[in-house]
């Protein structure tokens, strides 16, 4: 079957001609529809060596959804062609955190030498992909794969962010989402399906503003020198105080760190899910608002999964997407890189 496998690090991935996997103990094989790509796949791309644990080669994807090709005699809980998605952070499967569907979280996640599909081991970017446990699979039912697959990473990870938040989010309040992407874009939707929060969107494109609307935001501004005044307006609280409830910040650079720090309210909570390297000066006394509180959120969990697959099956949630064949990965790599994806890429076998 063709894969877009990574060879060397650094070096592009390199589509190549592999065994179809068989599956043994309690594997599942899923016949790939729709892989996303992610910032991240660039992250591990664009890796020194040593930089990660992971052994080469392996098959790049890990937002990935497609139908269950075949199972080994112990796996259970799917069956034959079956439509899922599939839960990409892959832990040790032992851990309490594994043992609860938190992955993500897993405690030996630095002992593994790998971290999922996709992650060092083989992943979607291929016509299958070998699961380790069913448990790592959530039906899809009429949900179309291209949309499900952004669902597993982009979905989940916004999703997980603003779960984490949600407490803050009731009537009257303000949540700003900053870079309107594969993520942002998704976690606008997210914040208007499951809070009561006021909407406002940042980004440096115009065509992200447009995007940030047609997904719900009650506004959205380009980053500009005055923006955080821009959005504290627009932020009055009931009682006439300014500033947001919560901040996503889906870049995490220093000028966003800068702006979600300018905006927050007192008790305040800034979620970090972008991997710009901006740093934040956490100090008292300090410029950070009283009672503000900083997650560094991570992918999410299997059971938010499903939640998240459950909100796209009530018609709450639309990924904007741009369909490449796998074969056109390198020109989607590309695009991704510069900036010029609108919503999702997403990788559908030839
Ligand atoms: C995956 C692996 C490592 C870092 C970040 C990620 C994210 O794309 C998962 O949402
Ligand atoms: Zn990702
Ligand atoms: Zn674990």
């Amino acid at each position: 079957m063709r894969a877009l496998r990574l060879t060397e690090w650094g070096a592009p991935p390199v589509p190549t001609d592999v065994e179809r996997p068989v599956p043994r103990g309690a594997e599942v094989l899923v016949r790939v529809e729709a892989t996303g790509l992610c910032h991240s796949d660039l992250h591990v791309i664009d890796a020194a060596p040593g930089v990660l644990p992971y052994r080469l080669p392996f098959t790049l994807g890990h937002e990935i959804a497609g139908r269950v090709a075949a199972l080994a005699p112990e796996a259970d809980g799917v069956e034959a062609d079956d439509p899922v998605v599939v839960y990409g952070p892959w832990g040790c499967g032992g851990c309490d955190r594994c043992a609860t569907g938190r992955d993500n979280y897993c405690d030996r996640r630095d002992t593994l030498g790998r971290h999922g599909a996709g992650l060092g081991r083989d992943g979607g970017m291929a016509e299958y992909v070998l699961v380790p446990s069913a448990r790592h699979l959530v039906p899809i039912g009429d949900v179309p794969a291209e949309q499900a697959a952004p669902l597993s990473d982009a979905g989940l990870t916004s999703y997980h962010a603003v779960a984490g938040a949600r407490h803050a989010l009731g009537e009257g309040t303000t949540a700003v989402v900053i870079g309107i992407g594969g993520l942002g874009h998704l976690c606008v939707q997210i914040l208007r399906a499951t809070t009561a929060s006021r909407v406002l969107a940042v980004d440096v494109r115009e065509e992200a503003l447009a995007l940030a609307e047609r997904s719900g935001a009650h506004f959205a501004t380009l980053m500009r020198a005055d923006t955080a005044r821009v959005l504290r307006a627009r932020a009055q609280g009931a009682g006439g105080g300014t500033g947001a409830d919560a901040v996503f910040d889906f870049v995490g650079t220093d000028p966003t760190l800068d702006l979600a720090t300018a905006v927050l309210r007192p008790g305040g909570e800034l979620a970090v899910v972008g991997s710009g390297g901006g740093r934040l000066t956490v100090s008292k006394p300090g410029v950070l608002p009283p009672g503000f509180r900083l997650s560094l959120p991570f992918w999410g969990t299997r059971p938010e999964l499903a939640e998240v697959i459950g909100l796209a099956r009530s018609g709450a949630l639309h990924v904007e997407t741009e369909r490449f064949p796998l074969s056109a990965a390198p020109e989607a790599i590309d695009r991704l890189r510069g900036g010029r994806v609108r919503g999702r890429a997403v990788l559908v076998p030839d």
